[in-house]
């Protein structure tokens, strides 16, 4: 029996098995294929290659300090204007408390990223960041992305290494993936056009890593782009990896289009979801872990996406931030998922789960309580 009908699969199966690394229309190709059950094998496939059945979640909570931003992206259903009723902006009273509620409910990491308020000076991050880790040493601060480090140099009028130096000196322990939406033009400036574009985020990432600091990285998907612009997008951060190697996840991010300027869209479809995972893991090479991140996937899809190449399931929130409750693809009263149940989420799809630290160090081996 052949590995599939589809021939041009069979060939990147073969590329796949050898070791090759491969190119942007083999990745058009692992879209476009009608073989849904072989991509999800041959992704299956390395992912055990890489890591058996193991399957890692963290007990984690997202906290943005302010919902407050001045970029527009065309995607984003959270960003308020300073005079909205609902902008907020987090005092550090306020998020000391967030984050002991974290803490007690079983959290390692605090997951931070906000608006671009230009009502805040500097000195609000380093003294957030000081007052949590002073409070919560045990705490990993998993904390801004390059689209914020690149507001904060050039808004503050700061060299790029100052910027650094003075985060990680006030608890910066590691960032997060967001800001990369789509690198290629000219989807980014279609869909984010004041943001910095992907030579910056790239450049960034890199001196992040330089500095001795892991990040994430994340891909915005099933808004306008191409099947082109998604492999170009991987291939950029495979390119990236080889040259700075500080990358420790990916994570594909399914659209989701209520109370967005792309309201008018429907979002990702299950199977280009499922297709979206695999890909990643064939493209990134590289990279040793492919996130299912269950808030914008669903519960449901990130239990099947594990099978389609995810090793990892962010996160469990016993409580949700407003960021996870306006994004979220589960209706409010699911975004919440115990330690409990995310297990049996990865046991029941045929996973050992593993708890990790934010830098993939096994806490534990879980067990259900
Ligand atoms: O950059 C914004 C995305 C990102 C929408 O590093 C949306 O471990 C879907 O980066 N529909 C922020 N997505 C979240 C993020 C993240 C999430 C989980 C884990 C990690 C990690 C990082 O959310 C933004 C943007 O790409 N986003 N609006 C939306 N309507």
């Amino acid at each position: 029996m052949s590995f599939s009908h589809d021939t041009k699969l069979s060939d990147i199966c073969a590329k796949v098995k050898t070791g090759e690394r491969l190119s942007l229309e083999d990745g058009v190709a692992l879209f476009n294929t009608t073989d849904l059950n072989a991509l999800g094998k041959l992704a299956d496939t390395v992912r055990r290659q890489k890591h058996g059945r193991t399957t890692y979640f963290n007990v984690n909570r997202h906290f943005n300090p302010t919902n407050v931003c001045y970029v527009d992206c065309k995607f984003c259903g959270f960003f308020r204007t300073p005079r909205q009723p609902d902008a907020y902006t987090h005092n550090i009273e306020d998020s000391l408390r967030i984050a002991g509620q974290a803490v007690n409910e079983g959290a390692t990491e605090l997951h931070i990223t906000g608006g671009l308020n230009t009502k805040l000076p500097f000195s609000y991050f380093t003294d957030l960041l000081s007052a949590l880790k002073k409070q919560y040493p045990q705490l990993h601060l998993k904390a801004f992305t390059m689209v914020e480090l690149d507001h904060f140099a050039h808004f503050y009028k700061m060299e790029d290494k100052d910027v650094l130096r003075q985060l990680i000196d006030a608890g910066l322990d590691s960032c997060p993936g967001g800001g990369a939406e789509i690198f290629r033009e000219p989807t980014r400036s279609m869909i984010c056009a004041h943001k910095c574009d992907a030579e910056r985020w790239l450049d960034l990432a890199g001196q992040v890593h330089a500095v001795g600091l892991k990040t994430n990285a994340t891909m915005l998907y099933g808004h306008i782009e191409s099947f082109e612009d998604r492999v170009d997008h991987m291939i950029r951060l495979r390119e990236q990896q080889d040259k700075s190697g500080g990358f420790q996840c990916f994570i594909p991010l399914a659209f989701y289009p209520p109370e967005t300027q792309m309201a008018h869209l429907p979002g990702p479809s299950g199977v280009d979801s499922l297709k979206t995972m695999a890909v990643s893991r064939l493209m990134l090479d590289n990279f040793a872990h492919i996130k299912a991140y269950w808030v914008m996937l669903g519960k449901r899809l990130a239990q099947v996406a594990l099978h389609f190449g995810a090793n990892d399931v962010d996160g469990t929130i016993t409580e949700g931030g407003e960021l996870t409750e306006s994004y979220s693809v589960e209706s409010n009263n699911e975004v919440k998922m115990t330690k409990a149940e995310l297990i049996s989420l990865i046991e029941e799809a045929g996973f050992e789960a593993v708890e990790r630290d934010t830098v993939y160090n096994r806490i534990e081996k879980a067990v259900i309580a």
